[in-house]
């Protein structure tokens, strides 16, 4: 078939949207209508052209949602009609990490996935002129039919706008994640979120839902700050105007009972790796849990002193928010339904297909949390 897609033809150019060929689905894959798609920083900094797994020509996009249209040979728990929201982290249920009971990362078909490609090592894209596309993450939401592996699928209940929960496909996850499933933070714990972007402020709702007592977010954007605010942040330090970040950070947290201060959690959401150092060093002695969710461009390495970590602190990082795609996805959709998450207010701007290219001015600009294409 034909379809419609936004096309990275070249590292730091602007995606081109164009009509390409859409092979259907081979075995144990499942033919999928995309029906809106977030813009992550991901897709950002692969365009940029700092990803090393950065491959052109490619269908970008990874935070989708839409409706199954045909299923491949041997497809047994998906059907057309159902909803579903693609997963760049499967879940097979079968592979030594998924058995492992300790890790999401399902390995499966991360290997051709990291490729650019299909589990068998095809591409499904090809542009007219019959020059194939690669896809990405296993995703490639950025365009409006995509053909997915059955087990990088989560079938989520109908009656959920798939605007909103297209964003539950890698920000919301990340971020609440992040929060419940890495850190596992407790109630009354102090924290701090690095960047108050699309995953900072999931983090951010994230440490409310889990009863953190102090959230202090850090942006150098201070209009980063009102929303924040909105979402549970306490208190709001910008690098930029104090002398020392990570002593303005300690300093918040000290008390009369604690002088040494330090938060218990910390999280990065910027991809930056001299604010990862301030975010592990701004934790607590003897037990401070600092997590890394930024991505980080090529070549780019973290340091900083063993000391840091022979005092207890404890540097960790997350993919997905930790989240199984298949099990939790479709819950994060229920509590998204029942109230229990927010989204609407983060999903500050709508586009077309045709306009897409501002999705990623505005986040240049620092001036969207969130931009939503609805196909
Ligand atoms: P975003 O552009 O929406 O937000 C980034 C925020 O960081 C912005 O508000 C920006 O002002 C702020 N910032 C940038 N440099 C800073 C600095 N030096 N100090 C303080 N604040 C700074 O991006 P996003 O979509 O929220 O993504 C954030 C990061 O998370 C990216 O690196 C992205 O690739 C990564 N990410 C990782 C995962 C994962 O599974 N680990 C999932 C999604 C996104
Ligand atoms: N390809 C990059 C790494 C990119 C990366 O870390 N991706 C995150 C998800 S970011 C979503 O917005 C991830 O899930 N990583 C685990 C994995 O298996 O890719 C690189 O540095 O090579
Ligand atoms: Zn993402």
């Amino acid at each position: 078939m034909k379809t419609r897609a936004a096309v990275a033809l070249e590292a730091g150019k602007p995606l081109e949207v164009m009509e390409v060929n859409l092979e259907g689905p081979k075995a144990g894959e499942v033919l999928v209508e995309i029906k809106a798609t977030g813009i992550c920083h991901t897709d950002e900094f692969t365009l940029s052209g700092a990803d090393p797994e950065g491959l052109f020509p490619s269908i970008l996009g990874h935070e989708g949602a839409g409706v199954v249209l045909e299923v491949g040979e041997g497809v047994t728990t998906l059907k057309p009609g159902d909803h579903v929201i693609p997963l760049y982290t499967p879940e097979c249920r079968q592979c030594a990490s998924c058995l492992s009971g300790k890790t999401n990362l399902c390995t499966a078909i991360r290997n051709t996935q990291g490729q650019g490609l299909m589990p068998d090592g095809t591409t499904r894209f090809s542009m007219l002129d019959g020059t194939p596309i690669y896809h990405y993450m296993g995703c490639s939401t950025f365009a409006n039919h995509t053909v997915m592996p059955e087990i990088a699928l989560a079938k989520v209940r109908n009656d959920a706008p798939f605007d909103k929960i297209c964003y539950i496909g890698c920000g919301v996850t990340t971020g609440i994640g992040a929060v419940i499933n890495t850190a596992g933070v407790e109630i009354g714990s102090t924290a701090a979120v690095f960047g108050l972007g699309g995953i900072g402020l999931n983090v951010i709702q994230g440490l409310r839902m889990a009863g953190a007592d102090k959230i202090i977010g850090v942006d150098l954007n201070d209009a980063k700050a009102e929303m924040a605010k909105k979402f549970g942040m306490t208190h709001f330090v910008n690098p930029s105007k104090v002398e020392n970040t990570v002593q303005a950070i300690v300093d918040i947290t000290k008390t009369d009972f604690d002088q040494i201060g330090g938060v218990d959690y910390s999280f990065d959401a910027t991809g930056n790796v001299k604010v990862m150092r301030d975010a592990l060093e701004c934790s607590h002695r003897g037990w401070g849990v600092s997590v890394i969710i930024g991505v980080a461009p090529a070549g780019a390495e973290i340091s900083t002193r063993p000391f840091q970590l022979v005092t207890g602190r404890v540097w960790k990082g997350t993919a997905f928010g930790g989240a199984k795609g298949r099990t939790d996805v479709p819950k994060f959709v229920d509590w998204y339904m029942d109230g229990k998450i927010e989204i609407d207010p983060m999903i500050t701007h709508k586009l077309t297909l045709d306009n897409i290219n501002e999705g990623f001015e505005l986040m240049h600009a620092g001036k969207s949390i969130r931009a939503v294409v609805e196909y």
